[in-house]
C-alpha cells in the first residue's frame, strides 16, 4: 500500500485544498493529513477561523482523506514519514524546495497550487 502525506492548516476548506488533496490520494492508496494545532499556527503566524478539532472534523469528512494527525511542530515531518510508514510527501508548489531534505526517506513531491483561491483572499473578499 502507496501511503501519502501532506502537511497543512487547511482553514476556512476551499476548493484548492481539495484539489491538493485530490492529487496527493491520486499519488497512491492512502493518505495522511498532518493539520496545523491551533498552538502551531501561532509559529506559523496564522490564526485559523476554525479550531483545530473543527479543521480536523471538516477534513475527515473529505473522501481522499484516510486519516488526520496534528502537526505540532516544524521537526515531526522525519519522523512521521518513520513512524507512518510513508512513501511520498506531498505540498503545494509553494514549498518548492523546502522540503527536499525529506529524499533520503521518501519521495517529495510539490503539486502546484490552485490559482484564484485562497483562506487569505476569502477573509479578505468578506471584509468588504
Ligand atoms: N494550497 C493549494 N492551492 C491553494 C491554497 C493552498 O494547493 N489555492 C495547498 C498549499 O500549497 C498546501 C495545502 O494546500 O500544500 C494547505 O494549505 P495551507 O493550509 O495554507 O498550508 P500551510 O499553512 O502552507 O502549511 O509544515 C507545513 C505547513 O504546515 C504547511
Amino acid at each position: 500500500m502507496k501511503k501519502i502525506i501532506t502537511y497543512g492548516t487547511f482553514d476556512l476548506l476551499h476548493w484548492g485544498h481539495v484539489r491538493l488533496l485530490e492529487r496527493a490520494k491520486e499519488l497512491g492508496d492512502h493518505l495522511t493529513v498532518a493539520l496545523s494545532t491551533d498552538e502551531f499556527n501561532l509559529l506559523k503566524h496564522k490564526e485559523a477561523y476554525h479550531s483545530f478539532e473543527h479543521r480536523k472534523y471538516i477534513l475527515e469528512a473529505i473522501k481522499y482523506v484516510d486519516e488526520v494527525i496534528p502537526e505540532t511542530d516544524w521537526e515531526q515531518k522525519t519522523t512521521d514519514i518513520d513512524l507512518y510508514d510513508i512513501d511520498i510527501f506531498v505540498m503545494g508548489d509553494d514549498w518548492t524546495g523546502k522540503f527536499d531534505f525529506l529524499k533520503s526517506q521518501c519521495e517529495v513531491i510539490y503539486l502546484n497550487r490552485t490559482d484564484g483561491i485562497s483562506t487569505t483572499s476569502i477573509k479578505k473578499d468578506l471584509k468588504e
